[in-house]
């Protein structure tokens, strides 16, 4: 059997694939830490980690063999029935973050949708909307997933264009902004602000010190529920276990996904007290892989490895770093720096055949990948196992791939 080019792989995409992304040329077969190879055997440093993802690094080997001898034992029993690793799992997150309840769900988008019937279902029963008339304040160019309901909350075309009628029931205001939220709040019919700790696909956009606080305060203050959108932010990406950690907030509903399973397997969250969890009732909710027992102990392994490696701790450390470096360099492409913790952006003065795709291009050539949103602006967030070392020589690259585009 001949082997296939790069060429080939993408061809069969193209053709047997729905055309729903436009990835970068580069087809990957076997990732290990910080390093991807691709089908030529070429070696990267993955600087996007799936976005997030992979924040414990690729196929980490003990989040592999928890899969691997949880896979032989039992993979999904439905909630039909009780199983005997969903508890487990149910108490270390709940214990890790600090939450009574937690009710689990595959994607990230899908724990969206869930915080969303809680947050209404909440306003119904405890604050005492009228069924049916609660609203959620959420912030132009917000991320949340890809349902119909979720883009309904989305203020990007790209998002929401071509997908309508849309769920009503939403009041946009602009990100980083407290005056437009307290104006708001006024309204007695919301009941929930949903909200990024930082805005990962709009392009890392860091809000304002104090800004979660005092979003906070302001819910507070009018009997509303802060809901934190960390599945990009979570799991130490920032530099904190969270990124409300940086001030001290603790949302009312907790919205998790991406890397509470180390990338290897879709796994998401919603965590709350009591008071908010216990408003859905049997029946009323849930999925058929939600809290599956392969997942709980994927997510179990994945969430120690957080702590026994002090990813945080290393994503803090050297997103500063990185932040310096990336500064440093003398280029008219390069408009700003910006980010927390291991997740950064650098937005790019996009010119003809000097663009962030360029960028990109020439990176990948350099053995760094990482891939551009909103056109000009590049994320860069590799998992955050990766070395000092590691972080400078893919440092070097990227540097040495601005220097070629000059
Ligand atoms: C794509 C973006 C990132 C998210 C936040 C919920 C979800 C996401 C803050 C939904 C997912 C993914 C989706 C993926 C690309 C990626 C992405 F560019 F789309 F926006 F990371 F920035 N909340 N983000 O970032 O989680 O349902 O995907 O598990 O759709 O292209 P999901």
């Amino acid at each position: 059997m001949t082997k296939m080019t790069p060429q080939a792989y993408m061809d069969r995409e193209a053709k047997y694939g729905a055309h729903n992304y436009h990835p970068l040329p580069v087809v990957l077969e076997r990732g290990q830490g910080v390093y991807l190879w691709d089908v030529e055997g070429k070696q990267y440093y993955d600087f996007l980690s799936a976005y997030s993802a992979v924040n414990q690094g690729h196929c980490h080997p003990k989040i592999i063999k928890a899969m691997c001898d949880q896979a032989q034992k039992l993979t999904l029993t439905s909630r039909a029935f009780y199983n005997n690793v969903l508890g487990e799992f149910e108490e270390y997150v709940t214990k890790y973050f600090g939450y009574d309840k937690v009710l689990p769900m595959n994607t990230g988008a899908e724990a969206d949708e869930t915080a969303i019937k809680l947050c209404r279902r909440w306003g119904y029963r405890v604050k005492g909307i009228n069924d049916g008339e609660a609203k959620l304040i959420v912030c132009e160019n917000n991320f949340h997933g890809r349902t119909i309901t979720v883009i309904s909350m989305s203020t990007d075309p790209d998002s929401y264009g071509g997908f309508g009628p849309y769920t009503p029931g939403f009041i946009k205001i602009p990100y980083n902004d407290l005056a437009a939220l307290e104006n708001a709040l006024k309204d007695p019919k919301v009941a929930g602000f949903l909200v990024e700790p930082i805005q990962g696909e709009a392009g890392v956009y860091v809000p304002d010190e104090g800004y979660l606080k005092k979003a906070y305060d302001l819910c507070k203050k009018h009997n509303v529920l802060f809901i934190a959108d960390e599945v990009q932010t979570g799991i130490a990406r920032t530099g904190k276990m969270l990124a409300c950690d940086h001030e001290g907030v603790r949302p009312d509903i907790l919205i998790l996904g991406k890397a509470i399973s180390g990338g290897v397997m879709p796994v998401s969250c919603v965590l709350a007290d009591d008071e908010i969890m216990l408003t859905i009732k049997p029946g009323e909710h849930g999925s058929t892989f939600g809290g599956n027992p392969l997942a709980g102990k994927v997510a179990i392994a994945a969430l120690e490895v957080v702590k026994e490696e002090k990813l945080a701790e290393n994503a803090e450390r050297l997103g500063k770093i990185f932040r310096e470096e990336m500064s440093s360099i003398k280029s008219e492409m390069i408009e700003l720096v910006r980010g927390k913790g291991l997740l950064n952006a650098v937005v790019i003065r996009n010119k003809p055949g000097k663009t962030a795709w360029d960028v990109c291009l020439a990176m990948a050539e350099n053995g760094v990948l990482a891939k551009p949103t909103h056109g000009n602006i590049i994320r860069f967030a590799p998992p955050l196992v990766i070395t000092e070392e590691q972080l400078r020589d893919a440092i070097a690259r990227i540097k040495d791939a601005f220097k070629k585009l000059e």
